[in-house]
């Protein structure tokens, strides 16, 4: 018996994730869901899921090619995660507010699926007081679709938007199609109407907590699991700040994107690795996923930025996944936007430089693509 106990305790502080099981913060929760969050668990050790957004939809010149991927251009493989943007279906709109039709979408999510990859989604919402954009920050619009606020029903009539969205997505057998709903993401920053300059932590607490009930009890969405997910924050207690509480979150992420020469400095990666010590700690503590939800360096003007920064900053922090933002070609007019590379892509003539540093990060072993996800079967 005591042998036992003590093999036990061995086990659990060597493989302190075997055994263990994680309740997602949505107690009723779809069995598929509950298993891939036990297994994204479970795969902590094998390496780092990289995920792209909009990666089946477009990249630089093309669009919507059936089976194109930016990422197995670059490298042979689809990638582990598919990353899709709500912004705009509020307002019940054909397409996205990058120009990708919502119908459209929910058939590469089940195809991103259907590949055994991980779905994930974020909701630039329009600034439900302006009816300005996400990045229209007046109007304390926070505080007046809460509960008690003159805009509520209109954000429950939103929810209502998303929530049809959600329970569109079913696979071929007829279950729910699990995905990582990221909702009100960066709000360490001051450029979205749900930033904390623009709301208190009581108000956005109030907010996650509204949207999370409202989706799983009034609308009974039991497919999503929960991130929450700042940008800057230099200490735990900063990360905490916003924290809606452990019953309403599943991942703890941040985004980190690279800005400014990296050449001749170390900021990136010192800090990457600093904010990735943070979350790990938080995220043992709280018993979540730790995840870095959004990363990159628009149009790679650096070369070895995928060795030489983002390597080099995640080191050996175990995550469960990276997800780089879209190559989004010429965007309002305002010059290139991408941030993965391909051996398509002519940076302006020639092949992409970054694109043989891509290739190292995809060669080291760290990191899960689609050929390595599809054999961890995390829906089983
Ligand atoms: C931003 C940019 C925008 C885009 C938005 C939502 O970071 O890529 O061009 O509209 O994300 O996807």
């Amino acid at each position: 018996m005591k042998r036992v106990l003590i093999t036990g305790i061995f086990l659990s502080i060597v493989f302190p994730m075997i055994g263990q099981t994680f309740q997602p913060a949505n107690k009723s929760a779809s069995p598929l869901t509950a298993k891939l969050y036990n297994n994204l668990f479970k795969a902590l050790p094998e390496g780092i899921l990289f995920g792209h957004q909009d990666d089946l939809a477009y990249g630089l010149g093309w669009e919507y090619i059936p089976g194109k991927s930016c990422v197995q251009d670059a490298v042979g493989e689809y990638p582990a995660m598919y990353g899709w943007e709500l912004g705009d279906l509020e307002l019940d709109a054909v397409f996205n507010l990058d120009s990708v039709p919502f119908q459209m979408m929910k058939a590469y999510i089940r195809e991103g699926y259907e590949r055994n990859g991980v779905i994930t989604i974020s909701w630039h919402a329009n600034n439900p007081v302006t009816g300005k954009n996400a990045w229209d920050i007046s109007g304390n619009a926070v505080a007046a679709i809460i509960p008690g606020g003159e805009k509520h029903q209109l954000y429950k009539t939103w929810l209502d938007k998303v929530a049809n969205f959600m329970l569109d997505l079913k696979d071929s057998k007829g279950d729910f199609i699990p995905v990582i709903f990221r909702p009100f993401h960066e709000f360490t920053g001051n450029w979205f109407w749900w930033c904390q300059n623009v709301c208190t932590p009581a108000e956005y607490q109030a907010l996650w907590k509204f949207t999370f009930d409202y989706l799983t009890n009034t609308k009974q969405v039991h497919h999503l699991l929960y991130a929450y997910n700042p940008e800057k924050f230099e200490s735990a207690g900063q990360y905490m700040l916003y924290y809606p509480g452990d019953d309403y979150v599943d991942i703890m992420s941040f985004d980190f994107y690279q800005y400014g020469d990296p050449s001749n400095n170390s900021d990136f990666e010192n800090t990457l690795n600093k904010r990735l010590g943070i979350l790990t700690e938080l995220a043992k503590k709280h018993q979540k996923l730790p995840a870095l939800a959004e990363t990159g360096f628009m149009n790679i003007p650096y070369p070895e930025w995928f060795t030489k920064k983002l390597m080099k900053g995640i080191g050996n922090h175990q995550i469960s996944y990276i997800h780089l933002w879209r190559d989004g070609g010429l965007v309002n007019g305002s010059g290139q936007h991408r941030f993965a590379p391909s051996q398509d892509h002519f940076i302006p003539v020639g092949r992409d430089p970054s694109f043989m540093d891509f290739y190292k990060l995809y060669i080291s072993n760290k990191f899960i693509f689609g050929n390595k996800v599809r054999d961890l079967k995390l829906y089983q």
